[in-house]
Order: C-alpha cells, then sequence, then structure tokens
C-alpha cells in the first residue's frame, strides 16, 4: 500500500497484492541420497510418542543419535540451514527431506536450534502436544471480524507464542499434506520490511513510540494468565500478533493513549495491505520451513475448501 496526500489532505492509498518470491538464499535443497540416508538413520532410532518429547533429554538423544549416525549429512545440514536464518529473511525452506513417522528426524533437526516448547499436553486438542499437528480446521478464528475482513489469526500477519512471557525464537514447519486447491500459501515479513513500511507509512514519532512504550499481551491461561507489557519494536526484534494486545485491553482495566492505539491500527494495515517485502510460496510435502520468530513475521494464506486435508507438524524452539 502507498500513501500519498491528495491536494485536499486526504490519504490516498494504493494496495500492492504483488509478492516476492523465496530467495534462493534462503533455499536448502538437499539431494535424495542425501535424504535416504538420513531417513534411514532416523529409522535405526528408539521410536518414541509426541508426548515422550517433552523430556528435554528425550529431544537431545534423538539429536545426538542423527549425529552419530549419519554426520555428514546432518551437521552439513545444520550448518547450512543456520548460516540461512543469520541473513534475511531470517527464515529457510529445507526441501528433500523425508521425514520418519515418529518424528525423529523432525525432533533432532529442531533440537539444533534449541529446546522444544509447547503447550501441556491435551489428547483432546491436536495443536497441544509438543509436536503441534496444525491443520485449518483447528485454526482460532479472528473476533474482530467486524472490523477486518480476516477470518482465521494464521492469515494474518504474525510471530507464534505472543502470549508466552518471551516470545519462542524459532517456529518451524513440516509439510505432511498441502491443500489440494493449492491454497494456504505461507508468507513471510522480515523486520527490515516491516521497517521499510513504518517509515514510509508513518512518522519517525510513532516507530519510536513503538520502540519505547511497552504494550500489554495476553499471557496463555496455562501460564496462569494475565497481562505482560513489551514494546512491538525491540532491539533488532518484532512482536507482533494483535489480537494479543487486543485481548489483553479487553480483559484489564487498563487502556493506551490515543496516539499508540492509531499507531497500533496502522501497523495492522500497513503490514496486511502492503505487499511489496512480503514473500509468499507453497510448501510441499516433505518441506521443512525454519522461521526466526523474533526477525520475520508469518502466516498462510486463506484456505476455502473447509475440508481440506492440509497438514503441518509445527514445533516451537527457544
Ligand atoms: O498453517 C500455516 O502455514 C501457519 C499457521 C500459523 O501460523 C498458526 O496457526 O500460527
Ligand atoms: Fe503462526
Amino acid at each position: 500500500m502507498v500513501c500519498n496526500v491528495d491536494i485536499h489532505g486526504c490519504f490516498l492509498i494504493k494496495v500492492i497484492n504483488i509478492m516476492r518470491s523465496l530467495p534462493q538464499s534462503a533455499i536448502v535443497q538437499v539431494a535424495d541420497d542425501k535424504a535416504a540416508r538420513l531417513l534411514l538413520a532416523s529409522k535405526q532410532m528408539a521410536a518414541y510418542a509426541n508426548r515422550d518429547y517433552y523430556q528435554a533429554q528425550i529431544q537431545l538423544d534423538a539429536y545426538n543419535c542423527m549425529r552419530v549416525s549419519c554426520p555428514d549429512e546432518f551437521d552439513t545440514l545444520e550448518q547450512l540451514f543456520k548460516a540461512a536464518l543469520r541473513q534475511p529473511p531470517y527464515a529457510v525452506l529445507v526441501k528433500g527431506l523425508q521425514f520418519d513417522e515418529h518424528y525423529r528426524l523432525l525432533v533432532a533437526l529442531n533440537c539444533s536450534l534449541g529446546k522444544l516448547v509447547a503447550r501441556p499436553f491435551d489428547k483432546k486438542t491436536p495443536r497441544a502436544q509438543l509436536i503441534h499437528h496444525v491443520a485449518p480446521q483447528t485454526d482460532i478464528y479472528n473476533q474482530n471480524k467486524a472490523k477486518d475482513a480476516v477470518a482465521k489469526l494464521s492469515e494474518k500477519m504474525h510471530i507464534d507464542g505472543a502470549d508466552r512471557l518471551a516470545p519462542v525464537r524459532y517456529v518451524t514447519m513440516q509439510c505432511v499434506r498441502a491443500d489440494s486447491r493449492g491454497e494456504g500459501r505461507s508468507r513471510l515479513l522480515d523486520i527490515h520490511g516491516i521497517y521499510n513500511l513504518l517509515k514510509q507509512g508513518m512518522e519517525q514519532e510513532q516507530i519510536d513510540l513503538l520502540e519505547n512504550e511497552p504494550v500489554p499481551w495476553q499471557i496463555a491461561d496455562y501460564l496462569c494468565g494475565g497481562i505482560c507489557w513489551r514494546p512491538v519494536l525491540a532491539e533488532q526484534a518484532i512482536h507482533w500478533r494483535r489480537y494479543s494486545i487486543e485481548a489483553a485491553l479487553a480483559s484489564e482495566n487498563i487502556s493506551l493513549s490515543e496516539k499508540m492505539m492509531e499507531t497500533l491500527a496502522q501497523v495492522d494495515l500497513l503490514i496486511e495491505q502492503d505487499c511489496r517485502y512480503k514473500i509468499e510460496f507453497l510448501m510441499a510435502p516433505g518441506d521443512f520451513l525454519i522461521v526466526d520468530n523474533l526477525r520475520c513475521l508469518h502466516a498462510r494464506s486463506v484456505i476455502t475448501d473447509a475440508d481440506t486435508k492440509r497438514l503441518m507438524y509445527r514445533a516451537w524452539v527457544e
């Protein structure tokens, strides 16, 4: 979106919805023979249930096992994706992997970045397990539909874990099944793109506000609820999930300055409607996406098929 002021002082808004593709520097292609060796090594490890992986030692066992059985392939892959993550867009798509059914390779890859964390296990909730099963049928609806037309929160640019005391550092997703109509495309917007949008679309004073004035965030019930205060922009980091701020404002007897409320609404508009710096791509089964959750927002495009079979295995790493 480009804002120009016309002779009457009104804002002219031009929606730009052409997105970029993922740069080659953010794609790691694993050769078939290497993927086969990684799969074989993962299958030789003990099989655990999703629930068992809450134990950090079992995560580490999976990681160490892969490194011992398949050192060349695993360590090289780890170095490649870590190098890619250090540069914009601070996300990397690994293609060509073959995953075992018991999450062993998936846990090992995640464990190379840190410790996997999740909501407490709940067998009735597919997302409440160490490897979250993310299907559109269990997405959270946008309660704010009166104000914005987006149906689901996963369709708005956001960080994951905004309702934790500190957001998780990495969000990763293994595509298990894609949508048959090619919908649910993955979207990314990194911190440089965000700053470009803010610099073009608002005053420096408002950016200073976002960097310096904390806003309230609703904390998840499983972490005892309540709110915590932190700014939207911190040093080299973006915290953005407007829903968590709105939820905090609705549940507590607090209010923000008019200037801040206006600024937050403007951030939302700029991030959602100006696609110049957004990256969009379609994940295929076997693709593995890693996003630096503090430097890059993510979302997916609309999925119109209510019975879609799309499934992602997601992990949070801190
Ligand atoms: O399904 C996807 O690709 C992303 C979903 C997501 O970001 C979320 O539910 O938090
Ligand atoms: Fe997300």
